[in-house]
């Protein structure tokens, strides 16, 4: 058993020296590399906050005091620190322990994670209840620069500055987001954190006080002075400074001396404080550090020794595909712009960012603004792509519903990761998108089933006006190339007649129903199966000529019922009397940490589910 595995509680921490502290920094950093090397997860930004995290637990107490981590992916060493080492071999595993912080998994755990921007909100929450319970415990936030542009750390700071309760925000400024950050603000972090301000100011007066016998016992003597330089001289600080909240940086994240000694300032100061943390992203190991693409944010097992990832597949994901069609469109049409929050790397982007720079916009992980602006990009003229995942994409609802659908302008939304999926749990899951869309008025809703689908749906995108979402799973498929067709809105497909039952299905579930149906084909079930590819609007004249078969439909779905395809179907169905529909969708549940056959095991619409219910329905 590793040393780290015995761990109970973080305490001891208090009684180590900072040579000991080093020790401890370096046994983590080996430990998160051998263990995410097999099961896979967040591997760089836990590696960069080794050494804040354990200065933390040093200088608070975790026992009474709330230490939110922003997104939550970069809490490994929280973990191990707080006695959950010995689970890391099920991390990010059914069953095991969470990608993120998570309130089930351990009572050091104060908040439900995953989604970015979230601490220093939470945090002012628990700050007022601080206040009006009259309690002394600490409130930190620990946020990473990207999740600093994110517009809800604004609000939250908007409202912290006025109300000048007591709050530690530490800005854990790594340069990075998944991959290299960007925007005005992390613009602003580079100048502050490069100032000649902070430190060719500290070396001019070490070398002008150090000339004189004098000097050098003020520079020696005066502690309040050489901590005064850090927030005097470093001007740019003050726009923190100007909306209440004091500022100390950019501090050294890797030196235990500063860290501690900064720690200890923001424990004792009144009102809200902001650490301004320099971190590296991937500390420790060399092919995270040198990573700037973001291969090791989030990455799958690995070779521990070279860092080569190990290949599950050779097929590419439909993330992938879709973009490498849109390249292909964007490269012949300037005015298709592609938009990410943040996701460059996660949505296929790269080429796109490399190659057609002008069409290419990241603007950090600001879901509502890549949104807004879409839209009026598209009012203006242009063709705008926004690439998104399904569950950030509950980030940017009412941008769709309040501008999008509203104005009815030419934004295609591609819904990346929609359904179940592997490994990040509740917080990540893509079942809300089709219910939350549904309900939304002026806009079309697709889903292809194979990369050919997902080309003709690009491709009738741009040729229709209005918003355009087209949502695909997080799954690997083959990709095939041949021109695109136009496809009639609202049109589906009949795959297979059938005089027996009827499937009506779309996306990669459609493959799983035509497993089901050639099975039970060799027992002399005859199985009519539809693609549904637009989910709305859906093809009616098709839909009524099914009912009209009077066969038992099921509509078989990757999708929470409520809100689904087929609860529509269903409702449609029942006022012209036909009570033979039958839906098979996820319940309306949180679906946690799991891969993709696991949840969609768990909710039960596998193969076999689905053979199980048309034998049902013929009985
Ligand atoms: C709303 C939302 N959008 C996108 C993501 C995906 N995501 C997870 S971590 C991350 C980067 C965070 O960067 P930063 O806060 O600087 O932390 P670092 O990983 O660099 O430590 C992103 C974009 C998310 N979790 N939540």
């Amino acid at each position: 058993m590793n040393d780290l595995e015995k761990i109970k509680n973080a305490d001891f921490i208090k009684d180590l020296n900072n040579e000991e502290l080093e020790k401890l920094s370096q046994k983590v950093r080996e430990f998160i590399i051998n263990k995410v090397a097999k099961t896979g997860g967040h591997l760089s930004s836990n590696l960069g906050v080794v050494d804040l995290t354990i200065a933390l637990l040093k200088v608070f107490d975790v026992n009474k005091d709330i230490i939110l981590f922003d997104v939550g992916h970069q809490a490994y060493t929280y973990k191990i620190l707080t006695g959950r080492a010995k689970d890391f071999d099920k991390l990010r595993k059914k069953d095991g322990l969470c990608g993120f912080q998570s309130l089930k998994e351990s009572k050091y755990d104060h908040y439900e994670t995953g989604h970015s921007g979230t601490s220093i909100s939470a945090g002012v929450g628990f700050a007022l209840a601080n206040k009006l319970d009259n309690s002394d415990r600490n409130i930190i936030s620990v946020i990473g620069d990207g999740s600093f542009s994110n517009g809800l750390a604004y609000e939250a700071i908007n409202h912290l500055g006025d109300l000048g309760i007591k709050q530690i925000i530490i800005l854990n400024d790594n340069q990075m987001s998944i991959s290299l950050n960007v925007g005005a603000l992390h613009n602003l972090l580079d100048s502050i954190r490069s100032a000649k301000g902070y430190n060719s100011v500290k070396k001019d007066a070490k070398k002008t006080l150090k000339k004189s016998k004098i000097g050098n016992f003020i520079y020696n003597k005066l502690d309040s002075f050489k901590d005064s330089l850090k927030r005097i001289h470093v001007r740019q600080g003050s726009m923190f400074e100007d909306l209440g909240i004091k500022y100390y940086g950019p501090i050294n994240g890797h030196d235990y001396k500063e860290l501690i000694k900064y720690l200890q300032i923001a424990k004792e100061a009144e009102g809200p404080i902001l650490l301004h943390v320099v971190t590296q992203k991937g500390r420790g190991y060399l092919p995270a550090e040198n990573d700037s693409e973001g291969k090791y944010h989030g990455i799958g097992s690995f070779d521990e020794k070279t860092g080569l990832i190990t290949a599950k597949t050779n097929l590419p994901s439909y993330s992938e595909i879709i973009s490498s069609y849109v390249y292909n469109y964007a490269k012949k049409d300037k005015d298709i712009i592609c938009i990410t929050p943040g996701m460059c790397y996660g949505s296929k982007l790269e080429v796109i960012k490399e190659k057609l720079p002008l069409q290419y916009i990241d603007v950090g992980i600001c879901e509502e603004h890549a949104l807004v602006m879409a839209n009026t990009l598209a009012l203006a003229g242009k063709k705008p792509f926004v690439f998104i995942y399904s569950s950030f994409m509950q980030r940017g609802i009412d941008a769709v519903i309040h501008d999008i659908a509203r104005c009815q302008s030419n934004v295609t939304i591609c819904i990346d990761r929609a359904g179940f999926v592997s490994e990040d749990g509740s917080s990540h899951q893509g079942l809300f998108d089709l219910p939350l869309f549904y309900s939304i008025p002026n806009i079309v809703i697709s889903q292809p089933k194979d990369a050919q689908e997902a080309n003709n749906l690009l491709f009738t995108a741009l040729k229709t006006e209005g918003p355009f979402v087209i949502r695909y799973p997080k799954e690997n498929i083959k990709y095939d190339y041949s021109l695109a067709k136009p496809l009639e809105i609202g049109s589906w497909e009949v795959i297979r007649k059938g005089s027996d039952i009827i499937v009506i299905s779309y996306g990669v579930f459609l493959a799983k129903a035509l497993n089901t149906v050639e099975k039970l084909s060799k027992e002399h079930i005859d199985v009519m199966v539809i693609n549904a590819r637009f989910l709305k609007p859906y093809d009616t004249r098709l839909f009524n000529e099914l009912l009209k078969m009077h066969l038992p439909i099921i509509v078989y779905e990757e999708s929470y019922l409520s809100g689904s395809l087929g609860s529509v179907l269903a409702i449609d169905a029942q006022e012209v009397g036909f009570n033979k529909l039958f839906v098979m969708g996820a319940k309306n549940v949180f679906y946690e940490t799991a891969t993709r056959e696991e949840l969609i095991k768990e909710a039960h619409l596998t193969e076999e589910d689905l053979y199980e219910h048309i034998k049902r329905r013929l009985r």
